[in-house]
């Protein structure tokens, strides 16, 4: 057998590697898909006047395709919170910004980009169920089974946390609800891109994120992104012990 050259086998590697990239790339490209996000807690709190939303980051850099959609669901822990309407996740507020930052307040300052569409045409809510005692009206931030953004400010983090009458500013999920944003316009994930989103009461309630690709690749991705993207499987999810009556 003959042997072969050192250089031969570096092209011999290096057609490889293409090859292992562009499998890749067409089986992304081949159908839209969904990619679960890793999300990272962010230090300190934020919110209005309970100042206690906790917020979550995910980085979207580089991803390849564009976004479309974002999914937030409920873990469906049941074991967190407060009952009734305040059941489950407490989204505050939900952004996507190319500026990366690390502590809630700064999250808070971001302007984000005009990529949301809060109304009733631009989301789609599905109830998940009250823990006892129910209550015989909607989650908190819907009336009439929409979305009420009055009520969720999903703009802003601005949520009062406490689980009465003073309650403000989020959307209760409900025990594995979920809500998913229909973006005005696919976002390219060409720069650097991060989604923020904030949990009413930062109370051990948790949720996962799904991000809708398009079926159009922007670039095939370098290795550095394929890994990435096969990080995105994870969920996050963060025991914090309860704290007192907060939604
Ligand atoms: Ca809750
Ligand atoms: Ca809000
Ligand atoms: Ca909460």
């Amino acid at each position: 057998m003959q042997r072969l050259s050192v250089p031969l086998i570096g092209n011999i590697l290096t057609l490889s590697l293409a090859t292992v990239a562009m499998t890749l790339t067409s089986a992304y490209s081949a159908t839209a898909g969904t990619l679960d996000l890793n999300l990272t807690k962010l230090q300190g709190l934020t919110g209005g006047n309970s100042g206690t939303t906790g917020v979550y980051r995910a980085d979207l850099s580089n991803l390849g395709f564009d976004i479309t959609s974002i999914a937030i669901t409920d873990s469906n822990s049941r074991t967190e919170g407060a009952p009734g309407r305040f059941s489950a996740f407490d989204l505050d507020a939900i952004k996507i910004s190319n500026v990366l930052v690390n502590n809630a307040t700064d999250a808070k300052n971001l302007s984000g980009l005009n990529v949301f569409d809060f109304t009733s045409s631009g989301t789609s809510f599905t109830p998940g169920t009250q823990r006892s005692p129910v209550d015989p009206g909607d989650l908190f931030g819907v009336t009439g089974g929409i979305v009420d953004n009055s009520l969720a400010t999903l703009e802003n983090f601005d949520a009062n946390s406490i689980a009465d009458a003073t309650a403000f500013g989020f959307l209760s999920l409900g025990d594995g609800g979920k809500i998913v944003f229909n973006l005005k316009n696919p976002i390219s994930t060409t720069s650097p891109l991060y989604l923020y989103i904030g949990e009413a009461g930062d109370n051990g309630e948790t949720a996962s994120g799904q991000i809708t690709v398009s079926d159009k690749p922007r670039e095939v991705p370098e290795p550095t992104s394929l890994a990435a993207v096969s990080l995105l499987g994870i969920y996050f999810a963060v025991s914090r012990r309860k704290k007192t009556k907060a939604a």
